[in-house]
């Protein structure tokens, strides 16, 4: 089953910031879209939680250098 959550991104200060979550986070199995929001600092990922786990979406983000946290 697909979900969508939505995450606070922290350390993005550009565009190319932004495009560079996108383009690693579309490339996981399991991920259906991810979408950047510089302005207000936000992604919205739709997912299969059977095929890739947040953790693991958290520790790819965190490879590219930013944060990620899950909103409520
Ligand atoms: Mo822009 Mo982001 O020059 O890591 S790519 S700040």
């Amino acid at each position: 089953a697909r979900v969508e959550k939505m995450f606070s991104v922290g350390g993005m200060h550009c565009a190319s910031c932004s495009s560079r979550i996108e383009k690693v986070l579309s490339q996981l199995d399991g991920v259906d879209s991810a979408q950047v929001n510089l302005a207000t600092e936000e992604l919205r990922l739709s997912f299969d939680p059977q095929q890739v786990g947040v953790d693991e979406v958290v520790e790819r983000v965190a490879g590219l250098g930013f944060s990620l946290q899950e909103q409520s």
